[in-house]
């Protein structure tokens, strides 16, 4: 087996000497640079411990998708001033998304205490999550997976990303998930939370004890998944996301500006002030106006400016932002929860 493996991975660096220069030049970006792409991602497969007959199943015919191409190509580009907050909040936090939620909470009522004894994440947060990612399960995407992603890969933008996620998802079919079921989004993620291959594969857990993790049409699988997300990436229990806060006359946010280099995500983080706790804040006059302890640490955040909404964040906001890195995302999904909870 070992002597197997070094064979394969001389094969792929081989491979991967042979292959890449023409896969990621221009001249050959079409369906012969496809799949002489693809071989080398089959023998990294294979490295990995895939079995042979999903490698074949997975990549064998598999076509460029133009449309990937073209959906990839269209995302916009960084915006100098971030849009206002308001109405993407009015647009996302409506009528109809808090009538789902609610409808879902009461729909699953019977598996919530379980569900928070167990993981520790307040059931309207994982319920907004899922809410925001896929209308509580009304549309989740029917892209073929395995193209989508080797479409990306082998297009080069953001190659290590795709490449191990398309890889991912081969180790999710050896685990017995059926190839048909994987459809989704152009980007790659599927089911009812919109989890990528690699999340699936460490997170996704089962919730109402039939021993399989069913987050393409159980919605207690996709709440204790997205619980178990939630815990992984450090949520703490107790803690809200966030809560509003009232400024005085001519507070100025800019005075308290983070000095921090953010490891990661920085356009979002670094319009977050400095963090200071809910005492330390009431001191500066700024007071929160839900219920959260004196002791925990919070940035302030005012997104559309002077005399706007503002709101004191948790370390609970940052785990809602590790799912999906955005401002608008996270204020979202921390207030529908709020609009939906009891
Ligand atoms: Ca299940």
């Amino acid at each position: 087996m070992r002597i197997l493996r070094s064979f394969h991975l001389l094969a792929l660096a081989l491979l991967t000497l042979i292959l890449l220069p023409s896969a990621a030049s221009a001249q050959t970006f079409n369906q012969q640079g496809f799949e002489a792409y693809l071989q080398y991602v089959a023998a990294k497969a294979r490295s990995e411990g895939v079995s042979e007959a999903t490698v074949t199943r997975t990549l064998s015919g598999l076509a460029l998708n133009p449309r990937v191409v073209q959906l990839d190509s269209a995302q916009p580009g960084r915006q100098d001033t971030p849009p206002p907050l308001a109405p993407y909040l009015s647009r996302h936090v409506d009528g109809t998304r808090i009538a789902g939620g609610r409808a879902k909470l009461r729909q699953m009522a019977g598996m919530l205490p379980t569900l928070e004894r167990r993981f520790g994440v307040p059931p309207q947060i994982v319920t907004a999550i899922f809410g925001h990612e896929t209308n509580y399960g009304s549309y989740t995407g029917d892209f073929d997976l395995a193209r989508s992603l080797a479409t990306l890969a082998y297009e080069g933008r953001r190659r290590a990303l795709f490449e191990g996620e398309l890889i991912a998802l081969m180790k999710m079919v050896d685990r017995g998930v059926p190839l048909a079921r994987m459809k989704g989004s152009w980007a790659g993620a599927f089911g009812y939370p919109q989890f990528l291959p690699s999340v699936y594969l460490t997170n996704a857990v089962d919730g109402d004890g039939d021993g399989f993790a069913d987050i393409w049409s159980s919605s207690a699988d996709t709440l204790a998944s997205i619980s178990n997300y939630f815990v992984k990436a450090g949520w703490r229990h107790g803690q809200p996301w966030g809560v509003g806060a009232s400024l005085p006359d001519g507070f100025n946010t800019g005075t308290h500006a983070s000095r921090l280099t953010p490891p990661s995500c920085s356009r979002v983080h670094d319009r977050h002030s400095a963090w200071k706790t809910v005492n330390e804040w009431r001191s500066l006059g700024v007071q929160p106006r839900g219920a959260i302890d004196g002791n925990v640490l919070t940035t302030l955040f005012q997104p559309d400016g002077p005399g706007t909404r503002a709101w004191l964040l948790t370390g609970n906001y940052r785990v809602i932002l590790q799912y999906n890195c955005s401002n608008y995302y996270a204020m979202s999904v921390g207030l529908l929860a709020d609009e939906i909870a009891d």
